[in-house]
Protein backbone atom coordinates (compact mmCIF):
# COMPACT_ATOMS: atom_id res chain seq x y z
CA UNK A 1 0.00 0.00 0.00
CA UNK A 2 2.63 2.64 1.25
CA UNK A 3 4.51 1.65 -2.23
CA UNK A 4 1.43 1.89 -4.31
CA UNK A 5 0.79 5.53 -2.36
CA UNK A 6 4.36 6.60 -3.36
CA UNK A 7 3.40 6.02 -7.37
CA UNK A 8 0.37 7.82 -6.89
CA UNK A 9 2.00 10.97 -5.32
CA UNK A 10 4.95 10.82 -7.83
CA UNK A 11 1.79 11.19 -10.50
CA UNK A 12 -0.25 13.95 -8.74
CA UNK A 13 3.00 15.92 -8.11
CA UNK A 14 3.54 15.74 -12.09
CA UNK A 15 0.11 16.48 -12.80
CA UNK A 16 0.91 19.84 -11.20
CA UNK A 17 2.87 20.88 -14.15
CA UNK A 18 0.22 20.40 -16.49
CA UNK A 19 -1.54 23.82 -17.52
CA UNK A 20 -4.65 25.05 -19.65
CA UNK A 21 -4.44 24.50 -23.09
CA UNK A 22 -1.57 22.03 -23.44
CA UNK A 23 -1.26 18.75 -25.55
CA UNK A 24 -0.22 16.51 -22.71
CA UNK A 25 1.70 12.92 -24.14
CA UNK A 26 -0.13 10.16 -21.65
CA UNK A 27 2.26 7.79 -20.65
CA UNK A 28 1.80 3.93 -19.62
CA UNK A 29 2.08 1.72 -16.74
CA UNK A 30 0.65 1.76 -13.10
CA UNK A 31 2.14 4.81 -11.96
CA UNK A 32 0.78 6.50 -15.20
CA UNK A 33 -2.42 5.49 -14.60
CA UNK A 34 -2.98 7.92 -11.59
CA UNK A 35 -1.56 10.70 -13.57
CA UNK A 36 -5.01 9.65 -15.84
CA UNK A 37 -6.97 9.47 -12.92
CA UNK A 38 -5.31 12.93 -11.50
CA UNK A 39 -6.30 15.04 -14.90
CA UNK A 40 -9.30 13.06 -15.27
CA UNK A 41 -10.54 15.18 -12.04
CA UNK A 42 -8.67 18.00 -13.23
CA UNK A 43 -10.83 18.05 -16.90
CA UNK A 44 -13.70 17.52 -14.66
CA UNK A 45 -12.66 20.61 -12.92
CA UNK A 46 -12.71 22.59 -16.52
CA UNK A 47 -9.23 22.48 -17.02
CA UNK A 48 -8.79 22.57 -20.87
CA UNK A 49 -6.25 19.72 -22.31
CA UNK A 50 -5.81 16.89 -24.97
CA UNK A 51 -3.64 13.77 -24.62
CA UNK A 52 -1.78 11.93 -26.92
CA UNK A 53 -1.86 8.45 -25.51
CA UNK A 54 1.50 6.22 -25.56
CA UNK A 55 -0.63 3.29 -26.45
CA UNK A 56 -4.54 1.66 -26.85
CA UNK A 57 -4.63 0.72 -23.07
CA UNK A 58 -3.80 4.54 -22.24
CA UNK A 59 -6.00 6.09 -25.04
CA UNK A 60 -9.04 3.49 -23.26
CA UNK A 61 -8.33 4.83 -19.79
CA UNK A 62 -7.71 8.09 -20.90
CA UNK A 63 -11.30 8.15 -22.45
CA UNK A 64 -12.93 6.11 -19.55
CA UNK A 65 -11.82 9.18 -17.46
CA UNK A 66 -12.97 11.35 -19.95
CA UNK A 67 -9.75 13.08 -21.41
CA UNK A 68 -9.90 14.87 -24.51
CA UNK A 69 -7.62 13.10 -27.19
CA UNK A 70 -5.68 14.48 -30.72
CA UNK A 71 -3.15 12.88 -32.41
CA UNK A 72 -0.26 14.18 -34.70
CA UNK A 73 -2.70 14.61 -37.63
CA UNK A 74 -4.41 17.57 -35.50
CA UNK A 75 -1.21 19.04 -33.81
CA UNK A 76 2.33 19.39 -34.10
CA UNK A 77 3.26 20.13 -30.40
CA UNK A 78 3.32 18.02 -27.52
CA UNK A 79 3.67 20.27 -24.40
CA UNK A 80 4.90 18.29 -21.97
CA UNK A 81 4.47 14.23 -21.44
CA UNK A 82 3.97 12.52 -18.05
CA UNK A 83 5.71 8.82 -18.35
CA UNK A 84 6.92 6.02 -16.07
CA UNK A 85 9.89 4.05 -16.66
CA UNK A 86 11.37 0.73 -15.27
CA UNK A 87 14.75 1.95 -14.33
CA UNK A 88 15.93 4.98 -13.77
CA UNK A 89 19.88 6.28 -13.40
CA UNK A 90 21.74 8.95 -12.25
CA UNK A 91 22.02 10.99 -15.44
CA UNK A 92 18.38 10.45 -15.66
CA UNK A 93 18.30 8.22 -18.60
CA UNK A 94 15.94 5.25 -18.58
CA UNK A 95 15.10 1.84 -19.22
CA UNK A 96 11.79 0.95 -20.08
CA UNK A 97 9.57 -1.13 -22.36
CA UNK A 98 8.34 -2.95 -19.32
CA UNK A 99 4.70 -2.47 -20.55
CA UNK A 100 5.57 -3.04 -23.78
CA UNK A 101 4.56 0.27 -25.01
CA UNK A 102 8.33 1.84 -25.92
CA UNK A 103 8.19 2.24 -29.59
CA UNK A 104 5.13 5.33 -28.96
CA UNK A 105 6.18 6.05 -25.77
CA UNK A 106 9.73 6.70 -27.07
CA UNK A 107 7.67 8.92 -30.38
CA UNK A 108 5.78 11.11 -28.32
CA UNK A 109 8.15 11.53 -25.02
CA UNK A 110 10.88 12.51 -28.16
CA UNK A 111 8.45 15.15 -29.61
CA UNK A 112 7.55 16.89 -26.44
CA UNK A 113 8.63 20.12 -25.37
CA UNK A 114 9.21 18.79 -21.72
CA UNK A 115 9.27 15.08 -20.41
CA UNK A 116 8.67 14.52 -16.67
CA UNK A 117 9.40 10.95 -15.63
CA UNK A 118 7.17 9.72 -12.14
CA UNK A 119 8.20 6.66 -10.42
CA UNK A 120 8.81 5.29 -7.26
CA UNK A 121 12.33 5.02 -5.87
CA UNK A 122 12.45 1.42 -6.66
CA UNK A 123 13.33 2.44 -9.95
CA UNK A 124 16.42 4.71 -9.21
CA UNK A 125 19.24 2.83 -10.31
CA UNK A 126 23.24 3.40 -10.13
CA UNK A 127 23.92 1.94 -13.63
CA UNK A 128 20.54 0.64 -16.11
CA UNK A 129 20.35 -2.98 -16.89
CA UNK A 130 19.38 -5.03 -14.24
CA UNK A 131 15.87 -5.31 -15.62
CA UNK A 132 15.90 -6.92 -18.99
CA UNK A 133 16.16 -4.37 -22.32
CA UNK A 134 13.11 -4.54 -24.00
CA UNK A 135 13.89 -4.29 -27.69
CA UNK A 136 10.96 -3.91 -30.26
CA UNK A 137 11.85 -5.55 -33.87
CA UNK A 138 9.50 -6.37 -36.88
CA UNK A 139 8.35 -9.84 -36.83
CA UNK A 140 10.00 -11.12 -40.10
CA UNK A 141 13.20 -12.83 -39.30
CA UNK A 142 12.90 -11.92 -35.67
CA UNK A 143 15.26 -14.88 -35.37
CA UNK A 144 17.94 -13.53 -37.14
CA UNK A 145 17.37 -10.65 -35.00
CA UNK A 146 17.74 -12.15 -32.32
CA UNK A 147 20.76 -13.88 -33.30
CA UNK A 148 21.95 -10.45 -33.70
CA UNK A 149 21.52 -9.18 -30.33
CA UNK A 150 22.93 -12.26 -28.47
CA UNK A 151 26.38 -11.95 -30.06
CA UNK A 152 26.21 -8.76 -27.91
CA UNK A 153 25.78 -10.52 -24.92
CA UNK A 154 23.03 -10.66 -23.80
CA UNK A 155 20.30 -13.65 -23.99
CA UNK A 156 16.80 -12.22 -26.11
CA UNK A 157 13.90 -13.88 -25.13
CA UNK A 158 10.65 -13.62 -26.74
CA UNK A 159 7.49 -11.92 -25.00
CA UNK A 160 4.70 -13.85 -24.61
CA UNK A 161 1.51 -13.39 -22.72
CA UNK A 162 -0.50 -16.42 -21.40
CA UNK A 163 1.44 -18.72 -23.76
CA UNK A 164 1.16 -16.56 -26.86
CA UNK A 165 3.71 -14.56 -28.64
CA UNK A 166 3.21 -10.79 -27.52
CA UNK A 167 2.53 -8.62 -30.13
CA UNK A 168 3.19 -4.70 -29.79
CA UNK A 169 0.47 -1.92 -30.61
CA UNK A 170 2.22 -1.95 -33.56
CA UNK A 171 2.10 -5.30 -34.55
CA UNK A 172 5.97 -6.22 -33.70
CA UNK A 173 7.49 -8.36 -30.95
CA UNK A 174 9.38 -7.72 -28.34
CA UNK A 175 12.44 -9.02 -27.03
CA UNK A 176 13.40 -9.19 -23.94
CA UNK A 177 17.60 -9.02 -23.51
CA UNK A 178 19.50 -9.26 -20.47
CA UNK A 179 22.58 -7.44 -20.89
CA UNK A 180 23.25 -6.81 -16.98
CA UNK A 181 24.17 -3.48 -15.82
CA UNK A 182 25.55 -1.24 -18.75
CA UNK A 183 29.11 1.03 -19.23
CA UNK A 184 27.80 2.93 -22.14
CA UNK A 185 23.67 2.50 -22.52
CA UNK A 186 24.11 5.14 -25.06
CA UNK A 187 26.17 3.64 -27.29
CA UNK A 188 24.30 0.02 -26.70
CA UNK A 189 21.05 1.74 -27.98
CA UNK A 190 22.92 2.97 -31.19
CA UNK A 191 24.97 -0.34 -32.31
CA UNK A 192 21.14 -2.35 -31.32
CA UNK A 193 19.44 0.82 -33.27
CA UNK A 194 21.63 0.09 -36.59
CA UNK A 195 20.82 -3.80 -36.70
CA UNK A 196 18.37 -5.06 -39.80
CA UNK A 197 15.24 -5.56 -38.34
CA UNK A 198 15.23 -3.46 -34.84
CA UNK A 199 12.39 -0.98 -34.48
CA UNK A 200 13.31 0.48 -31.09
CA UNK A 201 14.97 -0.02 -27.67
CA UNK A 202 13.89 0.62 -24.43
CA UNK A 203 16.87 2.90 -23.69
CA UNK A 204 15.67 6.74 -23.60
CA UNK A 205 18.82 8.68 -23.36
CA UNK A 206 19.23 12.48 -22.46
CA UNK A 207 15.68 12.60 -23.09
CA UNK A 208 14.35 13.69 -19.39
CA UNK A 209 14.11 17.27 -18.07
CA UNK A 210 12.60 16.37 -14.64
CA UNK A 211 11.56 13.03 -12.50
CA UNK A 212 8.82 12.85 -9.54
CA UNK A 213 10.02 10.38 -7.57
CA UNK A 214 8.05 9.15 -4.56
CA UNK A 215 9.71 7.51 -1.67
CA UNK A 216 7.77 6.97 1.69
CA UNK A 217 5.35 9.43 1.37
CA UNK A 218 6.69 12.10 0.06
CA UNK A 219 7.87 13.22 -3.47
CA UNK A 220 11.36 14.25 -4.57
CA UNK A 221 11.49 16.17 -7.92
CA UNK A 222 14.85 15.35 -9.80
CA UNK A 223 16.10 17.60 -12.68
CA UNK A 224 15.72 21.32 -13.81
O1 LIG B 1 6.79 0.25 -20.11
C1 LIG B 1 7.10 1.34 -19.61
O2 LIG B 1 8.13 1.98 -19.91
C2 LIG B 1 6.16 1.90 -18.58
O3 LIG B 1 6.47 3.23 -18.38
C3 LIG B 1 6.21 1.06 -17.30
O4 LIG B 1 7.24 0.12 -17.35
C4 LIG B 1 6.38 1.86 -16.03
O5 LIG B 1 6.28 0.96 -14.95
P1 LIG B 1 5.18 1.17 -13.81
O6 LIG B 1 4.01 0.32 -14.17
O7 LIG B 1 5.89 0.73 -12.55
O8 LIG B 1 4.80 2.65 -13.77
Amino acid sequence: SVKGNDKKLAAEAATDYVKDGMTVGLGSGSTAEWMLKRLGALVKDGLNIKGIPTSVKTESLARKHGIPLTDFSKTATVDLAIDGADEIDGQLNLLKGGGGSLVREKIIDAAAEKLIIIADQSKMVQQLGSFPLPIEVVPFGWEMTKKQIAAYGAEPKLRKEENRVFVSDNGNYILDCSFGKMVNPESLHDTLKSMAGVVETGLFIGMTDQAMIGQNGKVEMIGD
